[in-house]
């Protein structure tokens, strides 16, 4: 299952919005895939270390293979235009765990404009849940029709909150063209199967040489003015 000689880990970033279920597919992931290949994690709050904490407390990893970072700011901002104090965090943990084979990152809770830049991750996930309506995929935005896996979470709640999963599934692959999207209930699928294989395979296929020299020559400790003041969350 391991790559041979992995450059560097695989990084995958989980991002949505807040309370869609990203530190429970992280604790589900954890779960499902220490037992095989070397995994940590960085978490990303605004003021707090809410979901390291969690995470911690759950006993999913070992305490020293996950790092939280305060993001201070809005959570995309951290992710996507001043990606220094994540990047810290992940060559730290690589720095002081040694060879690693998966790191996930997960951000703080956002809109449906957040998404990750290329310099901090490989791949990412969007997570977002029936409970915000079957409307979610229709509204599209780049978490939605970018992500490399869109994961449509508590399914379980669809019945309660009437939420039509076959028009997500329409909408979703109007909006996705051949990414894939999954739908998952964390409830009913406490190892969270499908994404549990997608990032099986993932690691399997390991770390694109020219992604990890993009990683090292991008330019992290810019902030751009653009950065939109919206958005803030704390999942
Ligand atoms: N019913 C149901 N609840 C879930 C599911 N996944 C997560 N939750 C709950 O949703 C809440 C928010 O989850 P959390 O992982 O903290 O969301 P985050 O803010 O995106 O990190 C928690 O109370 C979870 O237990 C699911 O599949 N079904
Ligand atoms: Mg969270």
């Amino acid at each position: 299952m391991r790559p041979e000689h992995p450059a560097r880990a695989v990084r995958i970033g989980i991002g949505g919005p807040v309370g869609s279920g990203k530190t429970a597919l992280v604790a589900a992931l954890c779960r499902a895939l220490a037992g095989e290949l070397r995994v940590a994690v960085v978490t990303n709050d605004i003021y707090t270390t809410e979901d390291a904490d969690f995470l911690r407390r759950a006993g999913v990893l070992p305490d020293d293979r996950i790092r939280a970072v305060e993001t201070g700011c809005c959570p995309h901002t951290a992710i996507r235009d001043d990606i220094s104090a994540n990047l810290d965090a992940v060559e730290e943990l690589e720095e002081d765990l040694g060879e690693l084979d998966l790191i996930l990152v997960e951000s703080g809770g956002d809109n449906l404009t957040a998404t990750f830049s290329k310099g901090l991750v490989d791949h990412q996930i969007f997570v977002v849940d029936v409970a915000g309506g079957d409307k979610v995929p229709r509204k599209g935005g780049p978490g939605v029709t970018t992500a490399d896996l869109l994961v449509v979470n508590k399914t379980d709640l669809a019945p309660l909150v009437g939420a039509d999963l076959g028009v997500m599934a329409r909408d979703a692959a109007a909006r996705r063209g051949n990414l894939p999207t999954v739908f998952l209930t964390l409830v009913g699928d406490p190892g969270a199967e499908p994404v549990t294989a997608w990032v099986r395979d993932r690691v399997a296929h390991g770390v694109d040489p020219a992604a990890a020299d993009h990683a090292e020559s991008a330019p992290p400790h810019t902030h751009s003015a653009n950065a939109e003041p919206h958005g803030a969350g704390a999942g």
